[in-house]
């Protein structure tokens, strides 16, 4: 058996497949194993002739044609897969091997694993990959974590098959020690669920308020691409609206049933930030979003509940509107992606991460998902001021979210006025109002609490923790 490949990948489905072929058409020796035999052999026959490939029937022939030290990529679907495929693996590998799970895992259990296979001398590399089929056959944003060793070896192999940014910056950073990588992908798709809500409102209100037919929008969303919106999502929310089903001559969005499905890292997101305790409400709000659109029976038990109807306006009007509306959506992702750099801050300094969130910002400029203009605005942010405690602290965002206030706020009025459900331009409203507000209702929640269960409050004039006496002469006591 030959031991001549650089890298293995195990677990052939389309995203192994994918990221194997494109391991392979970048000049490595590529070894290729799945449990179920007939999809090496496919792969083989189908793409043998892009480069270099090493199938391998059994755990064993697959370890034995990798160089040593081993770098071995796991592709299956995550959970217990995962750790199936780590356990066949783990025992025919030695001290300084490397096991790279590319799967999208939750990083808690990249946590454990990093330090269950440390034990055994064995790297693990939880790394989250993004830009779906296509992203792994041309260049994904990859997002890797573990041990800087694994890096320093694995690191030069990822930043040539990774998708590459306008300047021909390679779009993968080594994000930080054990879980670090899962999590930076864990919020990506945070901020994706959010940026598609964001998107779904824009496109609701021009519809409903504005009047505009889903081949009219597909027109505003292709010029909003060549503005600061300029993105991948809004592209293809273009092509998805101007697409006219053939069976039904119909728009497509006309006939697609609105219910919108998740896999889970959206919600894992949201549960990690409660814990955490960072406020990220428009990841939350997209999250319940498509929980909501999937209650088909409560939706329809709700039907006929009191409510305005959109009333269309006039063509100059809507033109007008569809502008506020820009400006809303664009004030609403800025602080979408405050909220999720929140999140990875918080999580870098509960972990000891040490993540840097400008190299975050400048691996998502390409291949994945949420990739687009705006991140190249993040990572100046970021490069002008590493420190930036929030992107709303950066002069440049917050210029731009003062200049879109007035639209944002517009948009929303009419939105409540006319019933369209708007939760992630509210919540991002609610967020900036809140932020920027001298006084918070906290204080009267800090009242209420410490009356029912004298939970105690802090002065702002006094230091200290103090206790009303509710129930006696209200006096004030030191707690
Ligand atoms: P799937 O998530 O559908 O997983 C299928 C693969 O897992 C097959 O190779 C299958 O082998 C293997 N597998 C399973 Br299932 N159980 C196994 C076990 N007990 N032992 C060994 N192998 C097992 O594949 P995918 O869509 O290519 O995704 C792969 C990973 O990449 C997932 O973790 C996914 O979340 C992640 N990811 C996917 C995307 C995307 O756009 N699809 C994007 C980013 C990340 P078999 O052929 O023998 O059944």
């Amino acid at each position: 058996m030959s031991t001549s490949a650089q890298i293995g990948v195990t677990g052939l489905a389309v995203m192994g497949r994918n990221l194997a072929r494109n391991f392979a058409r970048n000049g490595y020796a590529v070894a290729v194993h799945n449990r179920t035999p007939s999809r090496t052999r496919e792969l083989v026959r189908d793409f043998g002739d892009e480069g270099d490939f090493v199938p391998a029937e059994s755990p064993e022939e697959f370890v034995a044609a990798l160089e040593r030290p081993r770098r071995l990529i796991i592709m299956v679907k995550a959970g217990d897969p995962t750790d199936a495929v780590i356990q066949e693996f783990a025992p025919l590998l030695e001290p300084g091997d490397m096991i790279i799970d590319g799967g999208n895992a939750h990083f808690a259990d990249t946590r454990r694993r990093e330090r269950e296979l440390r034990e055994r001398g064995i790297h693990f590399v939880g790394t989250g990959i993004s830009g779906g089929e296509e992203g792994a056959l041309h260049g994904p944003s990859i997002m890797p974590g573990g041990s800087t060793e694994s890096y320093a070896s694995l690191g030069p192999m990822l930043e040539k098959i990774s998708a590459k940014a306008a300047d021909g910056a390679p779009c993968v950073t080594h994000c930080g020690p054990d879980g670090a990588g899962h999590f930076v992908k864990m919020v990506h798709n945070g901020i994706e669920y959010a940026d598609m809500q964001l998107i779904g409102e824009a496109y609701q209100l021009l519809r409903d308020v504005a009047g505009y037919s889903p081949a009219q929008i597909a027109e505003i969303f292709r010029t909003w691409n060549t503005g600061r919106l300029d993105s991948y999502l809004i592209e293809i929310t273009a092509e998805v609206l101007a697409h006219v089903d053939a069976r039904t001559g119909k728009p497509f969005v006309d006939v697609v049933l609105d219910r919108a499905e998740q896999k889970g890292t959206g919600r894992w997101t949201v549960q990690i930030a409660l814990d955490l305790g960072v406020p990220v409400s428009g990841i939350a709000e997209a999250v319940f979003a498509r929980s909501l659109s999937g209650h088909a029976e409560l939706r329809a038990a709700s039907r006929e509940l009191a409510g305005p109807v959109a009333q269309p306006m006039g063509e100059k009007a809507a033109a007008a509107f569809a502008d506020q509306v820009e400006q809303a959506l664009y004030a609403s992702k800025i602080v979408s992606y405050t909220q999720g750099f929140h999140e990875i801050t918080a999580g870098s300094e509960e972990y000891g991460w040490n993540v840097d969130p400008g190299a975050v910002s400048s691996i998502w400029r390409g291949g994945c998902i949420i990739r687009a203009a705006f991140l190249d605005r993040i990572r100046a942010a970021y490069d002008t001021r590493p420190d930036l405690p929030s992107l709303l602290a950066d002069k440049g965002f917050a210029e731009e979210i003062a200049a879109a206030q007035d639209d944002w706020r517009a948009v929303l009025v009419a939105a409540v006025q006319q019933g369209v459900p708007t939760p992630g331009f509210s919540a991002a409203l609610a967020y900036y109002d809140a932020l920027r507000a001298d006084r918070l209702p906290a204080a009267l929640t800090q009242g209420q609490r410490d009356y029912f269960g004298a939970h105690t409050y802090r002065r702002t004039d006094v230091e200290g923790s103090f206790h009303t006496l509710w129930g006696q002469d209200r006096s004030e006591v030191e707690a």
